[in-house]
């Protein structure tokens, strides 16, 4: 199965990771003159004759099929959007040993909160479903930590990791896992609802694909601040993150079609985990290279090895330049696997072993670990202290977490839109349900 997607069956184009966007082969052709706000939808909305003329004066009928759009369009792009990646060793880009270090302390930190996470989840410390990020890890650090504070990051129901390398404390998270008031939502959003306004966390989402829009609205922010409010240094730029078996649904396709059509600077960063629960992407999909759906939208569309952050990472450095200079969306199919059942509710029964065995022998920690040790980045001795400061960076969120209060009941009425008077507010203009009496006789809240 895992052979289904590997760059020696679809062949091995070539991609110079270390180019800048602008001078990218694959990225360079779709560099059209800077357009006005919304251009694109403003060029095809034709009054008269002469308005035609003046606005496509290069085109010599006023009639205008949509085969000469698509004509159009096509002499000014090259035919090779797809880009199934490729990148030997030898080519990546090179970093430094801070770069190095940075990227595996954002993994380990990942690793060892989730593997926390279980502990307390089994121990009765959290509540819901829960689901963990173990095997990801490589997508979240190479994406993430190449960001900017103002950027934003949309998740899913799988957002402990995006939150943490996105620079959310990890006692502002276990406290969230935990229920506490000291969560970075205070206790409401659990799990799967990660939010954090300071660092432009725009939240996990419970359902599929629902946070595609609000990512793509977010990109449609920056652009509309850049370009109708004016504010030049505006250049933020908009990662969505969501899974294999979500680009089955139509939010997928919808925003993938306004963000190419507004050119917003968003990157749509699949995890292509192969499964969806107990769903497989192979048995769900009618063509699963999920990055070929990004030309039929006009934008780029990537494969990458998601087991390896420094691959994800080059990937993630041109598609982050692209957005932010104005150039467009990106779709980066990142390949990874997770460690994990689904859930922790998910005994994670039905996987073949063969191929967990597969993608554990190819664990992105273990990877970085051996390059940067290898190419004398870094010592055993060094990664060790960081495996030590990290687990105590762990252990302080989960006493932290612990030790914080409970919600008070009224919280839960807080931010609201309908006004609960009559149900949650009594006639004394107090909250039923701080009266003891008020779960008398239903289940315990
Ligand atoms: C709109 C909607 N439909 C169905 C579900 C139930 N559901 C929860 S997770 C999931 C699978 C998603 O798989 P994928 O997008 O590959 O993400 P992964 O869990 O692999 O990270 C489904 C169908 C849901 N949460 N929301
Ligand atoms: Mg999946």
């Amino acid at each position: 199965m895992a052979t289904a997607f590997s760059a020696a069956k679809f062949g091995t184009q070539f991609f110079p990771v270390g180019t800048r966007s602008h001078e990218n082969p694959l990225f360079g052709h779709l560099k059209t003159p800077a357009c006005s706000f919304l251009g694109s939808t403003r060029r095809l909305r034709f009054s008269s004759a002469s308005k035609l003329n003046q606005i496509n004066s290069h085109r010599r009928s006023v009639v205008v099929a949509v085969s000469d759009v698509v004509k159009e369009k096509k002499s000014k792009s090259t035919s090779n959007l797809f880009l199934l990646l490729f990148i030997p060793a030898h080519s990546i880009q090179l970093i430094t040993k801070e770069e190095g270090l940075e990227l595996y302390e954002d993994m380990i930190l990942g690793r060892a909160f989730e593997d926390m996470c279980a502990q307390m989840y089994y121990r009765g410390k959290m509540f819901g479903f829960v689901h963990l990020y173990n095997g990801q890890e490589a997508v979240s650090t190479g994406f993430i930590k190449l960001l900017k504070k103002e950027d934003s990051v949309v998740s899913t129901y799988r957002d402990h990791v995006h939150a943490l390398s996105k620079g959310v404390p990890a006692r502002a998270v276990m406290s969230e896992l935990f229920g506490k008031t000291t969560g970075c939502c205070r206790g409401q959003g659990g799990s799967m609802h990660m939010f954090s306004k300071e660092h432009n966390l725009l939240g996990g989402f419970a359902f599929i694909g629902e946070g595609i829009p609000v990512a793509t609205g977010a990109a449609f922010t920056s652009k509309y601040r850049r370009e109708v409010l004016k504010e030049a240094d505006c250049d933020h730029v908009t990662l969505a993150f969501f899974g294999d078996g979500t680009c089955n649904n139509g939010q997928f396709f919808e925003c993938l079609n306004m963000a190419a059509l507004w050119k917003l600077p968003i990157v749509f960063v699949v995890e292509n985990n192969l499964w969806a629960i107990g769903m497989s992407h192979l048995r769900a999909t009618s063509d699963p290279q999920i990055y070929k759906k990004g030309p039929a939208f006009g934008m780029p569309g990537i494969h990458v090895n998601g087991m390896d952050v420094l691959k994800v990472r080059a990937v993630a450095q041109t598609a982050i330049a692209r957005a932010r200079s104005g150039e467009g969306p990106t779709l980066v199919e990142c390949e990874t696997y997770r460690f994990r059942g689904h859930s922790l509710a998910d005994p994670d029964e039905l996987r073949d072993p063969a191929e967990k065995a597969h993608y554990a022998a190819r664990d992105p920690i273990t990877a970085l670990k051996k390059y940067l040790i290898e190419n004398n980045l870094a010592t055993e001795v060094e990664l060790k202290a960081i495996d030590k400061k990290i687990e105590e960076v762990v252990e302080d969120a989960v006493e932290f977490a612990d030790e914080s209060p409970h919600p008070t009941r009224s919280q839960l009425l807080e931010n609201v839109f309908a006004d609960p008077k009559g149900f949650g507010i009594g006639p004394d203009g107090r909250y039923r349900c701080e009266d003891p009496k008020f779960t008398e006789g239903t289940a315990q809240v």
